[in-house]
C-alpha cells in the first residue's frame, strides 16, 4: 500500500484549506482514520473532526488499525464515542479522511478503506506525505495536525467549543513537546484553544507526565543500553538506546515512547535514536535530531517517514545490526 498514490476514483492532488473544506462540506457519511499505533495528534485530529461532523447531523465514526484498544492518556478526550473498532469499518463511505497519517502505511489494515471511498481526502503536516488520498492538505510548516484542523474549522465555520478544543489541544501539546519546539503563534493558537474552557494542566498531566511506577524500572534496564557513537552522523554523533519487548512487558505505549524524550537530551550527539523491540522481533525506531541533521530523510531512506527533528521507521534487522544500519544511513 505504501506505493498508493490515489484511489481508484480520482487522481491525487493538493489542496488547500478551501480544497479541504469543499470535500469535507459535500461529504453525506464519513470515516475518519488515524495512524496505528496512535498519538494525541492523531486521535486528537479524528474526534476534533468526528464532532465537528457529529454536530451537522452527518454519519461519522472514527477508528484506527491498531492496537486494539485507545491509550489509556488519552481515554478521557471527548468524541471518544464516536471510536469504532476496525472490524466496524465499512468498505465504502462517502468520504473517508485520513488525519496525521504521512503515507497510506500508516493506516494498517485499515488503509484499503480508501479504495472504497467515493472520495477521500488526506489531513496532514509530515513533510514526507506520500499524498495518499484524492485530495491532501499537507502543511509541514504546521506544529500539529490539528493546527491544520483549526484553519480547516475557521474557514468551514465550525464552532470550536471546549469539547472541540480539547481534542485540539491535545495534539498541540503533544507535537510540540510542551511548546518546546513552536513557531509564531503557536502560543496565541494555545490561548485561543485554552480560552475555550479547556483543562490545559490537566491535559498535560494525563498526556505527558503521568506514568506507572513500572516506568522507574524499565527506564533502568533501557538507560543501561545507552550508547554514544560520536564519529556518527559526520561526526555530530548520535546516542542509541535499546527497548527490549522483556522490558517493556506490561508497560503502555506511553512509557515507551518517552524514553527517546530522555535520551535526545544528550549533549553530545545530534541525533538520538532508540530502537522498539515489538513481540515479533521487528524494531520501531524514534529519531530525533537537534537542528542539523533531517531525520525525515534518512527514516524515508530506511522505509519510514516524519518530520525533519522527529522521524521514524521499522527495521527488521538483528538487535546487533541495527545501529550500523542507521549509521550507515546518517553517513
Ligand atoms: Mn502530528
Amino acid at each position: 500500500m505504501t506505493d498508493r498514490t490515489s484511489s481508484m476514483t480520482g487522481t491525487a492532488r493538493d489542496v488547500d484549506v478551501a480544497g479541504a473544506v469543499a470535500s469535507l462540506d459535500a461529504a453525506t457519511s464519513v470515516t475518519v482514520l488515524c495512524h496505528v499505533n496512535p498519538d494525541a495528534d492523531t486521535i486528537g485530529s479524528g474526534l476534533a473532526l468526528g464532532l465537528a461532523f457529529e454536530r451537522r447531523g452527518v454519519p461519522v465514526r472514527v477508528a484506527f488499525a491498531a492496537p486494539d484498544a485507545l491509550p489509556e492518556s488519552m481515554s478521557s478526550l471527548p468524541g471518544r464515542h464516536l471510536l469504532v473498532p476496525p472490524s466496524d469499518v465499512p468498505s465504502s463511505d462517502d468520504l473517508v479522511v485520513a488525519v496525521d497519517a504521512g503515507s497510506a502505511a500508516r493506516l494498517g489494515r485499515l488503509a484499503d478503506r480508501l479504495d472504497g471511498a467515493r472520495t477521500s481526502l488526506v489531513v496532514d503536516h509530515h513533510l514526507s506525505n506520500t499524498r495518499f488520498a484524492d485530495a491532501n492538505l499537507v502543511v509541514p510548516r504546521a506544529e500539529s495536525t490539528t493546527a491544520v484542523l483549526v484553519e480547516v474549522f475557521d474557514a468551514w465555520g465550525v464552532d470550536i467549543d471546549a469539547e472541540i478544543a480539547t481534542c485540539l489541544y491535545a495534539g498541540l501539546v503533544t507535537d510540540t513537546g510542551s511548546f518546546r519546539w513552536v513557531a509564531p503563534g503557536s502560543h496565541a493558537l494555545a490561548e485561543r484553544l485554552i480560552a475555550t474552557g479547556v483543562d490545559a494542566a490537566a491535559m498535560a498531566r494525563t498526556l505527558l507526565d503521568t506514568h506507572p511506577f513500572g516506568w522507574l524500572p524499565m527506564l533502568s534496564a533501557v538507560l543501561a543500553t545507552a550508547t554514544l557513537h560520536p564519529a556518527a552522523a559526520g561526526g555530530r554523533g548520535v546516542v542509541t538506546a535499546l527497548v527490549r519487548a522483556a522490558d517493556s512487558a506490561g508497560l503502555r505505549p506511553e512509557e515507551i515512547e518517552s524514553v527517546v524524550d530522555i535520551v535526545r537530551t544528550t549533549q553530545e550527539a545530534e541525533v538520538a535514536a532508540v530502537f522498539k523491540e515489538a513481540a515479533d522481533g521487528t524494531w520501531a525506531v524514534s529519531l530525533r535530531s537537534k537542528s542539523s541533521v533531517d531525520v525525515s530523510a534518512v527514516a524515508s531512506r530506511l522505509g519510514g517517514g516524519g518530520h525533519k527533528r522527529a522521524a521514524g521507521y521499522t527495521s527488521t534487522a538483528a538487535a546487533d545490526d541495527l545501529v550500523d544500519e542507521l549509521v550507515a544511513a546518517l553517513d
